[in-house]
């Protein structure tokens, strides 16, 4: 099965990318992981100035799955320009690498594509307007279609390159946020970001989290993140990336199958930094052993996009929502 596919004029060799969050600027991996093998990453989210995050203990497993509240602990955009870039343009040729933006209010998206977009050695930015992880934000972006339409509109006008949006699981208007971040100049969109919650120490009587809730991922993530790929496909046209829970080519084949044509590994990387390189493997001989021509066919394969009934948010089941794999 040929695993690359193309879009926005870029060939990605393969459809499988390190999540934002779980694999820093590719640099802090490169001892465990053959980045070059992946089909790309997309960096820890970047803000206009360092942030050290939020109190620890800022992960914790909960289950099978996991809660982490960072809070957006990273270099900042000067070290971004100065130390990360250059490394990950001298050690990432093949794999292709979308910055992260994240801020607090949506004139600092724009500064940090202001910043960025001379430099050379990543292909594009993923917009995060999802974290559900910083105290000081009454509710992420993603949850205001104004902001949404403000950040969007704004950093399109300031770039060419590819605009991917991270939206949330727990958005009660998915479908109408997709549209929005569509209408404003989005090229892509990234579903979905971590679901807001919480876990309790219940020797301490206490939060586990230094900061109390935080963002659920991994397996229990999974379920919610096809359901939010299926239900934006009916509403956009716009190239989709999965992530949430995938840690097999199985789990990589619901969301192509769904509707996405690329997937993001995340939490997986934490348990096995070498998840991606796994699944890649795995896709390519499960295509292989069903005859599959490319990847593209894979894509939505599982959901007809003209559904006979509307779905609007992902509070509801999509209908003929079987998978097979
Ligand atoms: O840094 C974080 O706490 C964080 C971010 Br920016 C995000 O987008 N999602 C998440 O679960 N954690």
């Amino acid at each position: 099965m040929k695993l690359a596919v193309e879009r926005w004029g870029i060939v990605f060799q393969n459809p499988v990318l390190l999540a934002a969050g779980t694999c820093g600027f590719g640099q802090e991996l490169q001892e465990v992981v053959d980045l070059e093998a992946l089909g790309g990453l997309v960096t820890k989210s970047v803000t206009l100035e360092p942030r050290l995050g939020n109190q620890s203990p800022r992960m914790a497993e909960i289950g099978t799955s996991m809660i982490n509240s960072v809070g957006l602990a990273n270099p900042g955009l000067d070290r971004v320009r100065s130390e990360k870039l250059p490394w990950i343009r001298e050690h990432m040729r093949r794999a292709k690498v979308f910055v992260s933006l994240a801020g607090r209010a949506p004139e600092e998206y724009l500064a940090l594509v202001e910043g960025l977009d001379k430099e050379e050695g990543f292909v594009g930015y993923e917009l995060n307007l999802s974290c559900p992880n910083d105290s000081r934000m009454q509710r992420p972006f993603v949850l205001d279609p104004d902001a949404v339409t403000e950040v969007v509109a704004g950093t399109r006008a300031r770039t060419g390159r590819p605009l991917l949006v991270k939206l949330a699981p727990n958005d009660p208007n998915l479908g109408e946020t997709a549209r929005c971040a569509e209408g404003a100049g989005a090229d892509g969109l990234t579903l979905v970001n971590t679901l807001p919650g919480l876990a309790i120490d219940t020797d301490h009587r206490r939060a586990v989290l230094g900061a109390g809730h935080g963002g659920i991922s991994g397996p229990g993530l999974l379920g919610a993140g096809l359901l939010a790929v299926a239900t934006v496909r009916r509403m956009t046209a716009l190239p989709l990336l999965g992530v949430g829970g995938v840690g097999s080519a199985r789990d990589a084949l619901q969301y192509l199958f769904a509707g996405a044509f690329l997937v993001q590994v995340g939490t997986a990387t934490f348990a096995d930094p070498r998840s991606a390189e796994r699944i890649i493997r795995d896709l390519e001989r499960w295509g292989r052993r069903q005859g599959v021509g490319s990847v593209d066919d894979l894509v939505g394969a599982g959901l007809p996009r003209s559904a006979p009934a509307k779905v609007t948010s992902p509070g509801t089941p999509p209908p003929g929502a079987r998978v097979e794999g």
